[in-house]
This record gives structure tokens, sequence and C-alpha cells, in this order.
């Protein structure tokens, strides 16, 4: 696709884009409101806020690439493909799960999709994802993995490694930190002495590039590059994608560790309010009502498939466990 083509989005791909991205949000409010219910169990973090990074850049992805990802990880399973039904029952730890009711919200896996986790140690999935495209590099099956991490995880030993073999192998990667400002509660000034977390790809002599969330078509056009320099060229790209999450870090964070007019503050700037303004623009407001509908359908019918969907059998516990 060209650069010209990504950016300026025909009115079906801004609904199509807004559908996404609602669902995102709808299904998480959902999952909060059943998981203080005590439906859901664990962990959960959620996305709110930070749809726009996940839909635009897998938008720049062909069906069969791979995504490896943390645990913020709602919205990139249900961005490649995965049903709200599945992602739901996985919440739930039902075994019409995306893994069987094994893993969790953290745990996400949709081989199918090439949704490959999901995990949970912070930086810990960096290199996977880099043996993952050597994998893509060694078959020669031209697919390009991306690879989402927070801000947090960029202080990690393994996600140094992971860069520099990334580097020197010329693996066909795009990482990307959705730099959302916080590590749990510690902000970004007390992680790291630099700013701009794009430069980690300097020594590695790596690609870069940086920019904002709140148009999710130029999130797909930048990240676009990323991904056709993979494919083509087998060149590994590094992304800081700047965003932001409205809720804790996780359902157990009440986030006193900023203040309510900086969240209200960054709520405005909102990339789901701006893609509905866009919308508006063009004449199509109209169609916003009927796309509300349609997800609230959508996330209904995957609360109710969870809540009817049977837990794992037990027999299946160990079946997954090495030693
Ligand atoms: C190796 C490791 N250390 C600590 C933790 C606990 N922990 C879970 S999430 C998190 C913060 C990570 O923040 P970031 O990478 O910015 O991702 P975000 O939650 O903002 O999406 C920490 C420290 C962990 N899971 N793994
Ligand atoms: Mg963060």
């Amino acid at each position: 696709m060209s650069d010209a083509e990504a950016t300026a989005p025909t009115l079906d791909e801004m609904r199509s884009f807004y559908r996404e991205m609602l669902l995102q949000r709808r299904f998480e409010e959902a999952a909060a409101r059943v998981y203080t219910q005590g439906k859901i169990g664990g962990f959960c973090h959620l996305y709110i806020g930070q749809e726009a990074v996940g839909t635009g850049a897998i938008r720049a992805l062909r069906p069969d690439d791979y995504v490896v990802t943390a645990y913020r990880d709602h919205g990139h399973a249900l961005s490649k493909g995965s049903s709200s039904r599945a992602v739901m029952a996985e919440l739930f730890g039902r075994s019409t799960g995306t893994s069987q009711g094994l893993g969790g919200s953290m745990h996400l896996f949709d081989v199918d999709r090439g949704l490959l986790g999901g995990y949970g140690i912070v930086g810990g999935h960096v290199p996977l994802a880099a043996g993952v495209a050597f994998a893509s590099k060694y078959r020669g099956d031209g697919r390009v993995t991306l690879c989402f991490m927070g801000d947090g995880a960029v202080n990690q030993g393994v996600f140094f490694e992971a860069m520099q073999l990334a580097s020197l192998w010329s693996l066909p990667v795009v990482f990307i930190v959705e730099n959302n400002l916080y590590a749990m509660g510690t902000p970004l000034s007390m992680q790291t002495p630099v700013e701009d977390i794009s430069l980690k790809a300097v020594p590695f002599g790596m690609d870069r590039d940086r920019f904002e969330d709140r148009d999710v078509f130029e999130v797909r056009r930048r990240v676009g590059r990323a991904v056709d320099r993979a494919r083509e060229e087998g060149r590994p790209t590094f992304l800081e994608v700047l965003t932001y999450r409205y809720r804790g870090h996780s359902m157990s964070d009440p986030a006193r560790y900023r203040t309510k007019e900086e969240v209200e503050e960054r709520r405005l700037r909102d990339p789901l309010l701006f893609l509905e303004q866009r919308i508006k623009d063009a004449g199509a407001g109209g169609d916003l009502a009927a796309i509300e509908e349609s997800v609230a359908a959508e996330v209904e019918d995957a609360l109710e498939f969870a809540e009817n969907s049977p837990p794992p059998d037990p027999e299946v516990a160990t079946r997954f466990v090495y030693a």
C-alpha cells in the first residue's frame, strides 16, 4: 500500500477502524464490570485509551504475519482476528477461550491467526519475537513479526539482547513500544534518563521512528513503512508510539500516582473521539449509532457465550506442563 493510500482512508475504512477500536473499548468496559462481580479471576490489564496503536499497527500487517505481545493483550487479539467470544471466554477461564481457559487475560494465544501470545514477564517476550522472526527468515515464509511492548520493557536486559540479534541477523521484525508514560506506578522520568525511547535503536544500527497515536491511519502508515522494510529488505525497525492508558495498571490499581486532571486532559485527545469527529466531518455521523449498537450486541453475545461455556476439564491442567 502506498503512503498516500494509507493516510487518506476511505469512508468504509474509517467506519471499519472505528468499529474495531470501539469494540475493544466496549469489550474491556464490560470485562471491567464483570471482573468486579468476581466473574473474571487473576490479573486483568485494560488497553482502554491505547486502541489506536494496536488497531493501526495490526492493520499494516498481512493476515499471516505474526504478533507477539505482553499482558495488555485483549485489543491486540481482537485486532488480529480472534473472536470476541474466544477472548472473553479466556478471561473467564473457560474451555472455549483462545487458550482453552488455561492462560487467562495475560496469555491470549491464537495460532490460526498468528497471535503467538500474551506474556506476563516484562520484556521476556521480546527475544521470543526475535526467534519467531528468525524462523520466518530461515523458512523463507515472507512473514513479518510485530512485537508490542511497554515502556517498562525497554529497561530489561533481554530487550537489548533481542535488539542486538535482530539487527545483526537482519530479522523481519518490528518492535513497537507503546509508551503510555508509566510502568505500573513508575513514571517514565523515574525509569530512564532518556525520554526519547526510540533512541535505544541507535547503538544497534536499527531504523527507528517515533510518533503519537492520535490518528489511527497515521499509525498504520508509519508502522506500514517498517513492515515493508522488514518484508522487502529483511531489516528490523524500532518504533515508539506515544499513547496513554486511562485506567490503572491493572484492575487492582486505583492509579493514585497521577492526577485526575492529567487523565481528563488526555481523554480530550482520545484517538477514538478524533476518528468519530472525522467520520462526522465526512458527513457520515449518522452511521455511528448503528456501529455502537452492533458493538454492544457483539459484547453482550461474548459475555453470554463466556458465562455459558464450561470450565476446562481438570484432566488438561497438566497437559502443557513439561516437568
Ligand atoms: C520481569 C518482571 N518484573 C516485574 C514485573 C511486574 N510488572 C508487571 S507489569 C510491570 C510494568 C510494566 O510496564 P510497561 O512495560 O510500561 O507496560 P504497561 O503496563 O504500561 O503496558 C511490572 C513492573 C513483571 N511482570 N516482570
Ligand atoms: Mg507503560
